[in-house]
């Protein structure tokens, strides 16, 4: 038995880690069952941590124990596995480097162009150079690198590396990520270093009305390039006011939203020098996969109506453009970026642009944008975000690439007098570089496209953070998160990714311990943080670290959001109790309603159950029954973590709020109504039991029977109603309700072209929307009946149904590779199990019989 896919902190062969005693990670190979492992931890050569033979079979979380660990570190580690026979496998090795752990390892000097912002002007990009001779060979070359801003660094004409948009996203008030490149084989005697440096989410647009210099007005650069030499000596070259610099470079405007002007006849003169600015944030590591380029498509050129030349990109995503072109110095290509052709066939921007002033804006106007009282607003107004990419070409053959804007895009309108081939252009997917862990393949055609068009509007928007869309306001809606982190987390590898968002959440909790509803924050406080308190949006800091628990069997991310759970729990008990006390008089649970403060409620039901003012009417049954929610949730963190007294007071909320929502809202022991979203979250949330469950489950039949079996849940509970209703034993309704091609309806998107996941049931707004598709997660735990139920242990109960013949699922979890694939013939199912070495299932068929299953392939017809 060998040990594989061996991993740190959830990442692999990281450099410039943040956490000095990191836990390790591997899967078995080979064999049945790993009865010992060994792990011998080396720093350049000397032997830092043995653990001797322990008797055991874990196989994540084996936390370093050896000699303390400091800045720089390079850690080789290998592991030996024993199997069930007792016999030793061969090692397998891997390693870690930390990154710099202490303020005074930074030795560089923060650094700006040497001009002073003015208010209301946007700047070029910045440039910086530094010559540097080195002493040949150099054994070993890191540069560790952050900017307020965003940051590309070119070491001897080569980037150093294939992340893109460092520094990332964070609250740069409280965090600012660096990141750590070895750059060793890029070195050669004379050396030149350029990092350029555009505005980012530090100083460019961000947000749905795209405020600028919401984090400061001057953008900075710190560069810490460390030389170590065979005979151990080291130098370091950072930045400082020898670094050269000018902005009259090729980019002349850059913006992660609006796009980039860029002239190709242009190239930086470095004419000037940097200066040296301050900046008072200790920059940490991140810790998180990188954000790099993925896939990339070719375009074919359309012809709209109108005679507009139009290029299709084939796939809705969010990233970069790029082209070559050849012609005269000076002409001009201007490509606008968007979703959608519209109703004429032309291209359109419209569904997800709104308007901001031209000028920079303050809070007066920020009141006026959110209150929807343009009108109001002096001086003249432009759309935002842009999304555009205006060119000039220089007169040879020039190569265009993005590379301080991301566009949330299919299509690409084109204007120019150049000639173009639409062979030479391509659209490049960017974002976090997550590891495909889940594929699920059946035999309907639309399910298979509409998981991928969840996967892909997972990728349109994880980058660094996990937005709503990548268009109209790219933010990190709490809410939309929550909802879908475990699809997401059987889509791709979210370990670093949500760890790191995790972090960022804690950073966005206000002082009265409610969340912002976005984060990072971006500006535009007010809104969010008004929402904030919202049930399903600021519950993701107690759900998300508790699925994560769930699913990675880590309990240390409860611990390290213990803190900020508890706050919001207290301002859950803070705030509940009846809004008008006399009204709730004979409620005799009244003091466990939570009516109080803003709630998004369900957010984009069905158009004709959508609430007509959400965040303004009270929602006293969807917030009294996330109270009851997410206190269960509490009430059981609170145990394991032997937080016995918390978990006292949060079970006592749980069934107070139970009971309160009993009274309140099945008192005549129903609710009758058609709108999906007010029966499935009872349910789904626990807050039914005996004959009045079984009143809610038959309406909700019912429900969905009057509806024609269309969808018209929102964002909260869309999850929920294809489980709810195959827990109430009727998934032939979940799997019509899957199959149904009629809007609204998930398959409706698909029969429409969709390539990426809607935001509502009538396709109005932004069509890269993950939330809605939060419904895949019941094809891997139900249809394909592929769950995580403990350490190196799962439960496969799959439910075949519908018009599904086949259906294949394979999840890469933490312990390994799980697959769980039927086929119906008639009456005969044949499933077949595969479970890696190292682990157990429960498999249970549909007949109900069970089985107890270890390693291998076990097949079964029933
Ligand atoms: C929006 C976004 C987001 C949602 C909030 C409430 O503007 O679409 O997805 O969470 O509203």
């Amino acid at each position: 038995m060998r040990a594989i896919r061996l991993r740190t902190e959830y990442l692999t062969e990281p450099l410039g880690l943040g956490i000095t005693a990191p836990r390790l990670y591997w899967n078995a190979d080979g064999g049945l069952r790993q009865t010992a492992y060994q792990v011998v931890a080396r720093r350049g050569g000397e032997t830092v941590w043995d653990t001797g033979k322990v008797a055991s079979s874990r196989m994540t979380h084996v936390r370093y124990e050896g000699v303390p660990l400091g800045s720089r570190d390079r850690v080789d580690w290998s592991v030996v596995l024993w199997d069930e026979a007792g016999a030793a496998g061969p090692p397998a090795e891997s390693w870690f480097e930390l990154g710099l752990l202490d303020p005074a390892d930074w030795t560089a000097e923060w650094i700006t162009g040497d001009y002073t912002p003015e208010p209301d002007v946007r700047y070029p990009v910045d440039h910086f150079r530094r010559d540097f001779r080195v002493r040949e060979p150099v054994l070993a070359a890191r540069l560790y690198i952050t900017a307020a801003g965003v940051y590309e660094a070119v070491l001897n004409g080569e980037p150093v590396s294939e992340a893109r948009l460092g520094p990332g996203a964070t609250d740069y008030r409280h965090r600012l990520h660096y990141q750590t490149f070895d750059v060793t084989s890029l070195l050669a005697a004379d050396n030149v270093l350029e990092v350029r440096l555009a505005d980012g989410w530090y100083r460019g647009s961000l947000g749905a009305f795209g405020a600028t210099h919401v984090f400061g007005r001057e953008t900075r650069l710190l560069a810490q390039l460390e030389l170590t030499y065979p005979d151990g000596s080291t130098e370091t070259v950072g930045s400082d006011e020898r670094f050269r610099w000018s902005d009259d470079g090729p980019v002349r405007f850059a913006d992660l939203q609006d796009g980039e002007v860029y002239d190709a006849r242009l190239a930086p003169s470095y004419s000037g020098h940097a200066r040296i600015t301050t900046e008072t944030m200790i920059p940490t590591a991140a810790d998180n996969v990188p954000v790099t380029e993925h896939e990339r498509f070719p375009a074919r050129l359309l012809t709209t109506p109108s005679g507009a030349r139009v290029l299709d990109f084939g796939q809705n995503l969010a990233g970069f453009v790029a082209f070559t072109v050849s012609g005269r110095a000076g002409q001009r290509l201007t490509l606008r970026l968007g979703e959608i052709l519209d109703g004429a066939g032309e291209f359109t921007q419209r569904n997800f642009q709104l308007r901001k002033p031209v000028h920079e804006f303050g809070r007066d106007v920020e009141i006026l944008l959110l209150t929807g009282q343009e009108s109001e607003i002096k001086g003249e107004l432009q759309p935002t975000p842009k999304q555009e990419v205006v060119f000039t070409a220089s007169g040879g053959t020039d190569h265009y690439v993005t590379r301080f804007a991301v566009f949330g895009f299919r299509y690409a309108l084109v204007e120019t007098d150049l000639d173009i081939d639409p062979a030479d252009f391509e659209a490049i997917a960017v974002y976090s570089a997550m590891e495909q862990t889940g594929t699920c393949v059946t035999s309907h055609e639309g399910v298979n496209r509409f998981l991928e068009n969840t996967r892909w509007s997972m990728k349109g928007n994880f980058l660094d953070v996990p937005t709503d869309c990548p268009t109209r306001e790219r933010l990190g809606w709490t809410g939309d998160a929550q909802v879908f982190f475990d699809t997401a987390a059987y889509l791709m590898d979210v370990g670093a990714f949500f760890r790191k968002w995790l972090r960022d959440v804690r950073d966005g909790q206000l002082a009265d311990g409610k969340l912002s509803a976005v984060i990072p924050y971006n500006g535009t406080s007010m809104l969010y943080d008004t929402t904030g308190g919202s049930v399903g949006w600021a519950d993701a800091v107690v759900l998300i670290p508790y699925r994560y628990w769930k699913r990675y069997g880590d309990e240390s991310i409860l611990r390290d959001c213990y803190d900020a759970m508890r706050r919001y729990a207290m301002f859950m008990i803070t705030n509940a109790g009846p809004l008008d006390p006399e009204a709730a008089a004979d409620n005799p649970h009244a003091r466990y309603l939570y009516e109080k403060g803003v709630h998004l409620g369900d957010w984009l039901e069905a158009a004709e159950f959508r609430d007509p003012s959400p965040g303004r009417t009270p929602m006293p049954e969807e917030a009294t029954a996330y109270l009851h929610y997410t206190m269960t949730h509490l009430a059981e963190i609170a145990t394991v973590l032997g937080e016995t007294a918390d978990a006292d007071l949060f079970a006592e909320y749980a069934q107070g709020a139970k009971a309160a929502y009993t009274h309140q809202f099945l008192r005549d022991g129903t609710l009758d109504t058609d709108r999906q979203a007010k029966l499935v979250r009872p349910l789904a949330l626990g807050l039914a039991d005996g004959d009045v469950k079984r009143r809610l489950e038959d309406r909700l039949v019912q429900a969905v029977k009057n509806r024609d079996f269309h969808v018209n849940t929102g964002f909260l509970s869309t999850p929920f109603v294809l489980p709810t209703l195959t827990a109430a034993g009727h998934p032939e309704i979940a799997y019509r309700m899957l199959d149904n091609e009629d809007a609204p309806s998930w398959l409706a998107e698909v029969k429409a072209g969709a390539t990426t996941v809607w935001e509502d049931w009538e396709g109005k707004e932004s069509r890269n929307h993950y939330s809605p598709g939060a419904v895949c997660q019941w094809l891997f735990d139900t249809v394909a009946g592929l769950r995580v139920t403990g350490e190196n242990h799962f439960t496969i109960a799959p439910v075949p149904g519908g018009s599904l013949t086949s259906a294949q699922a394979r999840y890469t979890s933490v312990y390994g590779t799980v697959a769980s694939s039927w086929t119906r013939t008639g009456t005969d199912l044949h499933l077949t199990v595969t479970l890696p070495p190292n682990t157990t299932a429960d498999v249970r068929l549909p007949n109900g019989t069970e089985h107890v299953v270890g390693p291998g392939t076990h097949e079964y017809t029933a």
